[in-house]
This record gives structure tokens, sequence and C-alpha cells, in this order.
């Protein structure tokens, strides 16, 4: 699987910033946001569903299943300690993503039983985004778990173009952000030249 790169949604996002990561070559977008109710992101993930369908981007629901199902995403990401992988892959059913972040290798266990697709690793360094994070693992942390997953990973947690070439060498499949897209005066150019590395790393 090659994501390359995956924006993660702040808080309140307003749809307008998802076009512009779309429209700037992203690889797979995460609705996340700790603020909205689960009506309000299952009306914004009714909105974009078909932007995203449009250009072939997966669309995530970050931890909250009833939002995931109820919209008809392609997916769902949650964290460790979420709640169980085995429980939300049967409640998705087949054929959709099922996302999951660790902060270590011994949260690697039992993964493709649980119908886990994709892993999110991190946080790489750190990042106001979420206040609340582990210890930085790291690009070198990071991708020496990565090597160890046996489903495709994407490293998260305060990054910025610097870190893409080491990164994709590493053998991940892409790079999660938020305020690299989010706080760039223009999220799309931002996004344009995200990918423009990812592609050329
Ligand atoms: N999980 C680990 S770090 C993080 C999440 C959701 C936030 C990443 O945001 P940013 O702004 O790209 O550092
Ligand atoms: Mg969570």
């Amino acid at each position: 699987m090659s994501i390359g790169i995956y924006f993660v949604t702040p808080d309140g996002c307003d749809d307008a910033l998802v076009r512009a990561a779309l429209a700037g070559g992203a690889g797979m977008i995460q609705l996340r946001d700790k603020t909205a109710t689960d009506a309000e992101m299952t009306a914004q993930a009714r909105r974009l569903l078909p932007l995203c369908k449009a250009g072939g981007v997966p669309l995530i629901v970050n931890d909250r299943l009833d939002v995931a199902l109820a919209s008809g995403a392609d997916g769902l990401h949650m964290g460790h300690g979420d709640g169980d992988p085995a429980r939300m892959r049967a409640a998705l059913g087949p054929g959709r993503h099922l996302g999951l972040s660790i902060e270590m290798s011994d949260q690697l266990g039992g993964m493709p039983a649980q119908g886990i697709t994709l892993i999110g690793i991190g946080p790489v360094h750190a990042t106001a985004t979420k206040p609340d994070h582990a210890a930085p693992l790291g690009p070198d942390g990071a991708a020496r778990i990565a090597r160890r997953s046996p489903v495709p990973a994407v490293a998260i947690g305060g990054l910025s173009a610097t870190d893409i070439p080491t990164l994709k060498r590493a053998g991940f499949a892409g790079v999660a952000v938020v305020s690299a897209i989010a706080s760039a005066p223009d999220p799309e150019a931002a996004t344009r030249a995200l990918v423009q590395d990812w592609r050329t790393a």
C-alpha cells in the first residue's frame, strides 16, 4: 500500500481545508475531531465522502465507530486501548480500513488477526497538536517499530518535509500530518509540496 501524504484534520476543520488537501494530492484523509458531536461529524463525513471518492482517496473516521458506520466512511482509526480491534473489525465488516495508533513495539501483537490494515506510529517528534502524547520515538525509533509491523505503517507526530526522505526510506507507506497542512498559509500548496517531496524521496 502506498499512501504518501495522509491528512489528519484538526478540531473544527472546515470542508475547505479537506478540499485543499485533496486538491494538493493527499492520498488518505482522516476526519479527527475531539470537539464535534457525533451528528456533526457524521454530517461532515457524508459531505466529504463524495469528494474523496471522486479522487479515489479513502476517508477514515477517527475513534468513533458509530460515525464511521452511519456515514458510510471507508474506515475507522482507533487508538491503542480505545477498544477491541476484533470487535471494531466485526462491526465494520470486510473491505474497509481499520487503522490503529501505536506508541511502542509491544503494541504490535496479534495485529493481522485482529483485522487491522494500517498502523500509525508516533509521535515521531513532540507536537502541540496532541497535548497528551507519549514520549517522542524519533525517526529511527519509529522505523524500528515499522520494520516489525505485519501491516503497512504511517508515521505521525510533528512531521514536516524534512522528515520525508528518512521515513520513506525506512519503508513507511506514508506520513500523517495535521499542522504541516492545516497551519500552512496555503494548505493546497503545502500538500502539493509534501506530495512532491514524497514522490521524489
Ligand atoms: N497522534 C500522534 S501525534 C498526533 C496524533 C493525532 C498529532 C499530529 O499532528 P501534527 O500537527 O502533524 O504534529
Ligand atoms: Mg483515540
